[in-house]
């Protein structure tokens, strides 16, 4: 109650002064809805640099970097791993996924491990099943990559609608199901077809649908994941770019720029703009096309660039517009911070590993949500413990990225050295030895991952 208070002071001060004999709940629901809205846009493969806000001079995305103007950009901010499958079950379950065997890329050819699931299992619960619980409309738009068995579906975890691709999909003639009509895979075949501009379709019109009552939306998108497929609209805008991949990989991060303008209007014009919690992350880092500058490595490694994620919090009239954080925070605390705006406390019993990031975006906490955060991905690994870094990364060549041979354990000093160029392990051996023991308490925790790639 006290954090819904805070929340809610500055609109609701003068009528709770004047009305003290009525309910909070019956006061905010005649200035603002009781519970907001919230929505979770996650890009697929963003480089870190490649916004303007971010300090790009060669990409161009309005819309984000309103996002940083309104709303909160967040420095420090990581993903749970740094491919797609095992990142988006860490973010929709609270959870570090290596808790529940979910360290992988999920894929039909993967050796899995006897009675296990090959993707998001029944035991496991998605923060969109919580919200669902306490009167949330949930909807899905966008790449589910979670598995494809039935209980992996997303309308098995949580989602009321789902619109968008099962496994990964391509720009001009995806293989889509719309749960509205049925759970059918049904292949799109439209010449003026573009998957980016159609989920812009799909989210406005979800939040049109729904905008009577509190909804959930989740909205990964496919961009910027190769195919690079973009339209002459978007490639139009960037015909300086002369390496064609780059161009290509630009222009679909316009659209997707794009799309979230068209959904920031829509919650304007419905007038939610106030009454809606909005997160924008990457599920890893970039790969071809993409710029992680100035971070080493890309998606795929557990060094920075593979890991560490543009993160932007916006929610207008609630969390202070154009600051910048720095505190160390997760995909993993989207799940309580929903929660907590949901009027919902996170029961200890879920064994979550997020925390709530209102109160430190908002001011009332002072440091970082997170004093460690860990990561396992087959046989590399990662540390992180205040501006301290210790890893195993795969080498920046060879190898599958799932089973990439190992590199030295190596210490970096994020702080002072961001790109992880000046090893110290050597100078610090004390350090490596405090790291290297929390990761493996943390380890020693761990199951098996329920199944593997082959090679
Ligand atoms: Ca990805």
């Amino acid at each position: 109650m006290l954090l819904r208070l805070h929340f809610f002071r500055i609109r609701v001060l003068g009528l709770l002064i004047a009305t003290l004999s009525i309910s909070l709940s019956q006061l905010i629901g005649t200035e603002s809805r009781e519970f907001p809205n919230i929505v979770v846009i996650v890009a697929d493969d963003l480089g870190y640099e490649d916004l303007g806000v971010h300090g790009s001079a060669e990409v161009e995305t309005p819309h984000l970097d309103s996002m940083a103007e309104n709303g909160v950009l967040c420095t420090n901010a990581y993903v749970t791993s740094p491919v797609c499958s095992p990142s988006r079950a860490g973010l929709l379950t609270g959870r570090y996924q290596n808790r529940f065997g979910f360290e992988f890329l999920v894929n039909e050819t993967s050796l899995v491990r006897e009675g296990a699931t090959n993707g998001l299992p029944a035991s496991e619960t998605t923060f969109a099943a919580r919200l669902q619980e306490l009167g949330y409309r949930t909807g899905c738009i966008g790449k589910w990559h979670l598995g494809t068995e039935e209980e992996s579906w997303p309308t098995n975890c949580g989602f009321d609608e789902f619109y968008g691709t099962l496994r990964q999909g391509n720009y001009f003639s995806p293989i889509l199901v719309d749960s509205r009509i049925d759970l059918k895979p049904r292949k799109v075949s439209d010449p003026d077809y573009y998957l980016t501009d159609d989920y812009s379709l799909r989210a406005v019109e979800f939040v049109e649908e729904h905008q009577a009552k509190p909804f959930f939306l989740y909205l990964p998108h496919f961009a910027v994941h190769k195919p690079h497929d973009a339209t002459a609209k978007y490639l139009d805008r960037f015909e300086a770019i002369n390496d064609p991949t780059r161009h290509r990989y630009v222009a679909m991060l316009s659209a997707m720029d794009d799309a979230l303008g068209s959904l920031l209007s829509s919650l304007r014009e419905c007038g939610l703009e106030e009454d809606t919690l909005i997160f924008f992350l990457s599920d890893n880092g970039g790969t071809m096309g993409s710029s992680n500058a100035p971070l080493r490595g890309k998606k795929g490694g557990t060094w920075e660039g593979g890991i560490r994620t543009p993160f932007l919090v916006q929610w207008k009239g609630v969390l202070p517009a154009g600051m910048k954080y720095d505190g160390l925070l997760s995909a993993l605390d989207i799940a309580p911070t929903a929660l907590a705006v949901a009027g919902q406390k996170v029961d200890p019993g879920w064994e979550w590993d997020g925390v709530n990031l209102l109160p430190y975006l908002s001011g009332e906490k002072k440091g970082s949500p997170h004093e460690v955060l860990y990561w396992r991905f087959g046989t590399q690994w990662a540390i992180r413990k205040g501006a301290w870094k210790l890893l195993q990364a795969r080498e920046e060549k060879g190898g599958n990225i799932q089973i990439a041979r190992e590199g030295p354990v190596r210490l970096f000093h994020l702080e002072e050295d961001v790109g992880e160029e000046n090893d110290l392990s050597s100078s610090r051996p004390e350090k490596v030895r405090e790291l290297q023991e929390a990761w493996d308490r943390w380890n020693a925790l761990l199951p098996e991952p329920s199944w593997k790639p082959v090679l």
